[in-house]
This record gives C-alpha cells, structure tokens and sequence, in this order.
C-alpha cells in the first residue's frame, strides 16, 4: 500500500483535528437565517472581540467574504485598487465586476506588496470626466500569489492614515492574517485595526473545515447579512461547523510558528539545488514560491512529484507553490525535499543528456 500522500499544494486541505470532529458532533444548533444559532452567534461574537470589532458574519468561504465587503464599501461603476496579483483580480471569477459593478485598478509592484506610494499615483477622485473614481483600496495580508509575504505594520499604518484623509474605505483580505501576525510578532487587533472590513479565514492554516469570517461596524455587518443572503450563503444550522471554526479561532493560531519553520526548511534546502531559483528572503509564513531553470517544466515537476507521494502545485510555467501547514510535518518535509532534489536533479540531467551537441 502506498504511504500517505504529503499534499503541499495549500493550507485549505488541513482536515478538522479529532477535537473539532468532537465540538461538531456536540454543537447546539438553529436556524442561522433567524439569527438563532448559539454556535453561530458565539463564534461571531469571538471574531468581534478578537479583532476589536463591533459585529462579525460567519460565510461559507473566503470568496464570498471578500466579495460581500467590496459590494458594502463600493458603489456600481467604482475602481477597487489591489496589487497585480490579489486573490480578488486572479481567482475570484471576476465577481467585483459581476456583484459590485467595479472595475479592478490592478497595480504592479516589486514585492508583490502595495505600499502608500505605489497606491497614491493610481486613485482618482474626480467628478464627472472619464475615468471611474476610485472606490476602495483592498489590501492581502498576507499576499497569497507572491509566497506569503507580509504587509508590515508601518506600512498598513501609512496606507489607512493617508486611506481615512482621502475618505477611502480599505478592505482586508486577511485570508491568512493570523500567519502574519505570527510572522510580524503584532497582535491581530492591532495589525488590523482602521480597516473598514477585514475577511479571514477559518479553513485554511487553522484547520476548519469550512468557513471565513468577515468583521466590522454593526451597521456593515447588517447589510452584510442581506448581501451574503443574496448570494446563497444563508445558511441553517450551521452550528456544526461554527464549532469547528470557534477551536480554530482560539487554538490553532498559536501553531502556525511551527508551519513557518517547515517553510522556513524546505525553502533553504531548495535554495542549495541546481535549477530552482527562489528568494529566500521572500518566505516569511507558510508559502514557498520558486521558480525551476535550465529549461525545467513546473508541471513536468508537479507531475513526476506526485507519482512519488508529493503533491505541489505550479502558479506558472517555472512557478511552483509549496505550502505548508497542520497536516504535514516536519519529517513530511524532509522527505519532501528528499524527493524535490532527487527529481529536479534527474530532471536536469535528462535536460543535458537531450540537448544538441555543440
Ligand atoms: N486561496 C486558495 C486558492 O483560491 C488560490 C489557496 O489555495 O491559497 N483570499 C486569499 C488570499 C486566498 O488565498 C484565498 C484562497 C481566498 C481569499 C478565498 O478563500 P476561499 O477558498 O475560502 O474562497
């Protein structure tokens, strides 16, 4: 029989620990539509008071939660500025356009992370010329597609005090925001605190099966009732899975440092294989992006790694993912770069031993 597969193609396959199974199986439920889920209502009320918020919603997915913020912070016909490659442009089925009417100012950065000075240049808020005003900055903490790099507290700081002088909402896709605040060593109210909305997640890094939360004022958070609902994510007794998310929200936080250093693990081992070209100083959390050389396909990569047991996945034609978390341990890792070096190596070697005699 085959060993287990190690699937480090993303945090979002973390099955519940034995102990949420336990809380799912014991949880009260109700109907959550009439707002009569003690579950429910407990998880959201944490949510709030860890993030210092008045009101917090419970959605089915990170998707949904975004997508209900940019609806209650924009209006038809708005721009929502985000960076190049956000959650939102690239793997969102273009829902801003489709739910909120806006058109997505995408802006390129170096680093993948959008500071005051790569969004001042691209707002515009004039009336009645040709280009749509802008509506709302989103910003991703931490910044999935460019290998979990962190917005700083400074530069969060300096965006949402120059945001609030302009009159800018900001909404943040804080799917990983708990890898961040582990990384940066600041505390979630305080990493998050001046954003109009915040959406985390619940179901990747921290275990749960299903579920993101989106925080704010009571009165957003009203109307997100109402958007969410629109959207089908009125859900009944989902108490069942407000449990899990309640041992996720409380308990798994704490571990992510451990996820951190398996990242940490992998990405200098491939920092020393011919053939892979990363930057070290970009992994900061649980994701590892790198590229492969010498002619090298990542999908050939992908394909071959996962007939040894190895599941990662590509985010480019050279670009792999890897990422780290709950389900996979550090001797998971090990064995990992155990089998990265083996099939890079023979993948070069089949590379030499094909090209052309000069
Ligand atoms: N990310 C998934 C894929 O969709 C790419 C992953 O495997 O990383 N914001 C960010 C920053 C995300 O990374 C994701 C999911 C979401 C939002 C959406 O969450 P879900 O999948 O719950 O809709």
């Amino acid at each position: 029989m085959m060993a287990e597969l190690i699937d480090l193609r993303s945090d979002t396959v973390t099955r519940p620990t034995p102990e949420m199974r336990a809380a799912m199986a014991a949880a009260e439920v109700g109907d959550d539509v009439y707002g009569e889920d003690p579950t429910v209502n407990l998880l959201e009320k944490r949510a709030a008071e860890i993030f210092g918020r008045e009101d917090a919603l419970f959605v089915p997915t990170g998707t949904m939660g975004n997508q209900v913020a940019i609806r209650l912070l924009t209006k038809p016909g708005q721009e929502v500025i985000c960076e190049s490659r956000s959650h939102i442009l690239d793997w969102e089925m273009a829902t801003t356009a489709v739910f909120s009417g806006c058109l997505v100012r995408a802006v390129e950065t170096k680093r993948g992370i959008l500071t005051w000075s790569d969004i001042e240049p691209v707002i515009y808020q004039k009336r009645g010329e040709f280009r749509a005003a802008t509506g709302l900055i989103e910003i991703e903490n931490t910044a999935n597609l460019t290998g979990g790099r962190c917005t700083s507290l400074a530069v969060t700081r300096e965006i949402l005090e120059n945001a609030s002088e302009r009159k800018l909402p900001v909404h943040l896709d804080g799917a990983r925001i708990f890898n961040a605040s582990t990384a940066l060593g600041v505390d979630i109210k305080t990493l998050t605190r001046g954003y109009d909305t915040v959406m985390f997640c619940l179901s990747k890094g921290l275990c749960a099966p299903v579920g993101s939360m989106l925080v704010g004022s009571a009165e957003l958070m009203e109307q997100a009732r109402i958007y969410r609902k629109a959207l089908g994510g009125g859900m009944r007794q989902v108490g069942v899975l407000a449990a899990a998310g309640l041992i996720a929200l409380e308990q798994m936080p704490a571990r992510l440092g451990e996820d951190h250093a398996n990242a940490r693990l992998i990405a200098e081992a491939l920092s020393h294989i011919e053939c892979v070209e990363i930057d070290l100083d970009g992994v900061e959390t649980n994701i590892i992006l790198f590229k492969v050389t010498c002619g090298l396909r990542a999908e050939e990569l992908v394909t071959r790694m996962k007939a040894r047991g190895v599941l990662i996945s590509t985010v480019g034609p050279n670009t792999i993912r890897v990422v780290t978390h709950h389900d996979v341990s550090r001797g998971d890792c090990l064995k990992a770069i155990e089998v990265l070096t083996e099939e890079v190596g023979s993948m070069a070697a089949e590379v030499i031993r094909e090209a052309p005699a000069s």
